[in-house]
């Protein structure tokens, strides 16, 4: 049974976390989301139980969702573990690692497919892992071979504090306002820096 968590608890429970870093009760960098909660929940709509979800270092949003009770996520959290949350038991699983999680959701991919399973996977990126040379290859083999996968590419313009756009002296990046049924894009703002809460440094 997956989540019928609310935008409103998405931000109260990031907003726990914000407060408890800052209060330096969290030993590890942590990386928040907001601004992106009713997008998100959207790309839950689709996903079932029994489907794999794969993230980067920003994944309590995708923890929450996919069903892990908020006492686990917080606990691991509070363990240091933010930046790479699994929890293989619900079929979600992140890396710290940048295009980290892409080969091996691919991988999961082609497996479901050799075995003739009928679920998927659903992998999640930052636009700026969406432009390197991983990626691509993640989606043109994924497509190719016909694979049970989706990308879901959330774009906040940013890579740490460098603008992606300017990086790549691109106006519209690869994925964007992307139509192919195999590709989610969404743009959000962020309250919160890259990682931390805005007020402890850490790094
Ligand atoms: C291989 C690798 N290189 C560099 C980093 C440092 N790093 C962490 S996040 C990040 C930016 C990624 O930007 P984006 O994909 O847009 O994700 P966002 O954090 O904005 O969601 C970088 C360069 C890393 N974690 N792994």
């Amino acid at each position: 049974m997956l989540s019928q968590l609310s935008a409103d608890d998405l931000i109260r429970f990031e907003t726990d976390i914000a407060n408890e870093f800052n209060a330096a009760k969290i030993p590890a960098p942590v990386h928040l989301y907001d601004g992106n909660e009713e997008s998100i929940i959207n790309v839950f709509n689709k996903v079932k139980a029994e489907d794999w979800v794969l993230c980067s270092w920003r994944s309590h949003y995708q923890c929450l969702l996919k069903g892990v009770p908020e006492a686990e996520v917080k606990r691991e959290i509070r363990a240091g573990r933010s930046i790479s949350l699994c929890f293989p038991e619900y079929r979600v699983l992140s890396s710290a690692i940048v295009g980290g999680v892409l080969p091996i959701a691919v991988g999961i991919a082609l497996s479901i497919k050799r075995s003739g399973g009928s679920n998927k996977v659903f992998c999640f990126m930052g636009e700026m892992t969406s432009e390197t040379g991983i990626a691509h290859e993640a989606v043109k083999y994924s497509r190719n071979h016909n694979l049970p996968i989706h990308f879901v590419v959330e774009d906040n313009g940013k890579s740490v504090c460098t603008d992606t756009r300017a990086a790549w002296a691109q106006e519209r990046l690869t994925y964007e306002e992307s139509t192919d049924p195999m590709i989610s894009y969404y743009r959000y703002e962020s309250k919160y820096p890259h990682a931390g809460a805005g007020v402890r440094v850490q790094f």
